[in-house]
């Protein structure tokens, strides 16, 4: 997979080079290009910003800039890339828009600061190119970039090869299947006892399914209390009579 990424802080990427992304792009699975947008400024100043029309405070990104970079990125490969523009006003980034942008052979992301970009740089993409303005949550951070971090790391670590254990995020809290939509419960390693805590007993059986009943009822339990929403909204089909006794 490519990513190409546009910043002005092209040194707030700089996590790209660490850990399980990092790997991945050590080991070829991960082709990854930041890029500083003031390349494509042409003024002294190489400016990024201006006043928004229509008053109202802060500044907002130039659209030039912007469409030099997006062009020339754009026919620097083959195919039409992906459009992640980062912004609080865009669609929540979940587990499902991950597994999405994961299938993707090539994502561009515009991440920006000040009060944002330009409207018209996302419609003129929008008319060639698949667009996802995504938030990652509800607050508000002074730039996109974070919010990038964040989207790579859940996209690259679905790529195949990236996790050495291909069952590692069968069970994340968000993955589909049986535990679809509950949040993970506890887990434990050794030493067995600890400070005076025990790991608790079920885990040392190895009775598997009293294990699975466990784990999938601690899991409902921290929902139940943590995420009440995720209950809601989940399929009664879904829940068994054990559930329903929690
Ligand atoms: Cl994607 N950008 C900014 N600036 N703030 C955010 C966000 C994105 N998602 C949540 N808050």
């Amino acid at each position: 997979m490519r990513l190409d990424i546009v910043t002005i802080f092209p040194e707030y990427l700089e996590p790209l080079n660490v850990s399980l992304v990092g790997k991945a792009r050590a080991r070829g699975l991960l082709d990854v290009r930041v890029h500083d947008l003031r390349r494509w400024t042409h003024d002294r100043h190489n400016t990024v910003d201006d006043t928004p029309y229509g008053g109202g405070p802060g500044m907002v990104m130039k659209p030039e800039p912007w469409g030099e970079a997006l062009d020339e990125i754009i026919a620097s490969g083959e195919g039409d890339p992906v459009l992640v523009v980062p912004t609080p006003s865009g669609r929540p980034f979940d587990q499902a828009t991950a597994v999405e942008l994961a299938e993707k052979p090539w994502l561009v992301f515009t991440p920006a600061r000040y009060e944002g970009i330009d409207r018209r740089v996302i419609d003129e993409y929008g008319e060639r190119l698949q667009v996802r303005e995504l938030s990652i949550g509800d607050y508000v951070l002074a730039g996109g970039e974070a919010p990038v971090l964040v989207m790579v790391e859940a996209v690259a670590r679905l790529l195949p090869g990236v996790l050495g254990n291909a069952e590692s995020h069968r069970d994340d809290s968000f993955a589909p299947g049986a535990m679809a939509d509950l949040l993970e419960g506890p887990v434990y390693t050794k030493p067995p006892l600890w400070r005076g805590r025990d790991v608790p007993e079920v885990l040392l059986s190895g009775h598997h399914g009293r294990i699975a009943r466990w784990r999938r009822d601690e899991a409902f339990r921290r929902t139940a209390r943590y995420r009440p929403d995720l209950i809601e909204r989940c399929d009664p089909a879904a829940l068994d009579a054990d559930d329903r006794k929690l």
